[in-house]
């Protein structure tokens, strides 16, 4: 690794900047469209941008293949004319009548065939992007009742689907991000190391990684730091949806480092100390803004989101090593404790 500092590049979805309907109210603010969301990008500092495949091709399923292309081309030209680039494209495998029951691991052949002929599209769609990740979050892949499907079963129905997925385009890489509930009761892969576990069986494990996000480990009980290092040391982490959640409740994607800084800063720090994002890894948010924003400054979590990164990149890159040092090699953790906290605030 060189010595000089990794520029870190940041990306958002475009799912991020939102209308505030929750599961209890409607929305509550008009719709950018598309093409001014594609606007904001640069302005609030970033180059890359998050896709579903219906982001690029609304109503995808009732388009023909050629219709995706010509509508992806499109896009793409879009992109180039802003300096975009596109991180990733994910399959939006939970919104359609065909995956009410999952999507790879639904009890109907039929459905099943579906999820894997809409993930094949959406990897046509970031081909034509120049895209390699292709991102599996595999939210209905799970159940209500454990009684209604067979667990074993189900984790081989998902690597066959990746299995098929890897053989359909010999470019892509399959980041799955883990989720441990919501929509689903109880998910098949909550964690990393159960996606991990997955890549491995695969057949070509060095094309499956993985892409944490935040909240979804705290969900879990983890420390998203720690799940990164885990990934980290398999190098698969290859994406990170970055944001903050205030305990186990529903999945918040708060600003990032808004409910707790410390914890905040140890993602940054596992992610700096160990390389990320010198392969061209982008520093992915996956925010929501407020529903009490007006529209006018709704996009204002993803300003600060990124600014708190690169301040604590900052707290990084200044903790001074050798007085961490004194206080390891003296297994003297409570005063690490506070020199850590003080050095955050400040107050040193
Ligand atoms: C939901 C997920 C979701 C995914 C996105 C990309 O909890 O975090 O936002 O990140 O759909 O697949
Ligand atoms: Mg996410």
């Amino acid at each position: 690794m060189s010595n000089s500092l990794t520029e870190y590049r940041f990306s958002f979805g475009p799912w991020n900047i939102h209308e505030g309907a929750d599961p209890f109210g409607p929305p509550v603010r008009e719709s950018f469209s598309f093409d001014e969301k594609v606007d904001f990008y640069r302005n609030l500092g970033f180059v890359g941008i998050q896709f579903h495949d219906d982001d690029v091709v609304p109503d995808i399923d009732n388009k023909t293949h050629s219709e995706i292309i010509s509508q992806t081309r499109s896009v793409k030209s879009q992109l180039d004319n802003h300096g975009l680039v596109t991180e990733v494209v994910a399959p939006r495998l939970w919104e359609s009548p065909l995956t009410i029951d999952g999507a790879f691991t639904s009890n109907s052949a039929d459905e099943r065939q579906y999820a894997i002929e809409r993930s094949k599209r959406c990897i046509d769609i970031a081909n034509e992007l120049e895209c390699r990740n292709f991102v599996l979050w595999l939210a209905r892949e799970g159940t209500y009742i454990r009684e209604s499907k067979s667990s074993a079963e189900a984790v081989g129905q998902i690597l066959d689907a990746i299995n098929v997925l890897l053989d359909y385009n010999p470019e892509i890489r399959i980041l799955i991000e883990p989720k441990p509930n919501e929509p689903m009761d109880i998910a098949y892969i909550p964690t990393i190391g159960h996606a991990i576990g997955l890549a491995y069986r695969s057949t070509d494990p060095d094309r499956v990684g993985g892409l944490i996000e935040s909240a979804h480990a705290i969900l879990a009980g983890l420390e998203p730091s720690d799940e990164m290092g885990y990934a980290l040391h398999h190098k698969k982490l290859w994406s990170v949806h970055l944001n903050d959640q205030n305990g186990l409740k529903f999945d918040q994607d708060k600003a990032f480092g808004s409910a707790n800084i410390r914890r905040a800063f140890n993602q940054v720090r596992v992610l700096e100390e160990n390389g990320y994002g010198r392969n061209g890894e982008f520093v992915g948010l996956d925010v929501k803004v407020m529903r009490t924003q007006p529209r006018e400054i709704s996009t204002k979590h993803l300003l600060s989101s990124r600014k708190t990164f690169l301040n604590l990149l900052e707290k990084v890159r200044t903790l001074d090593k050798k007085i961490e040092q004194e206080y390891i090699a003296a297994r003297d953790y409570e005063g690490l404790d506070f020199y850590i906290l003080e050095h955050l605030l400040g107050t040193l």
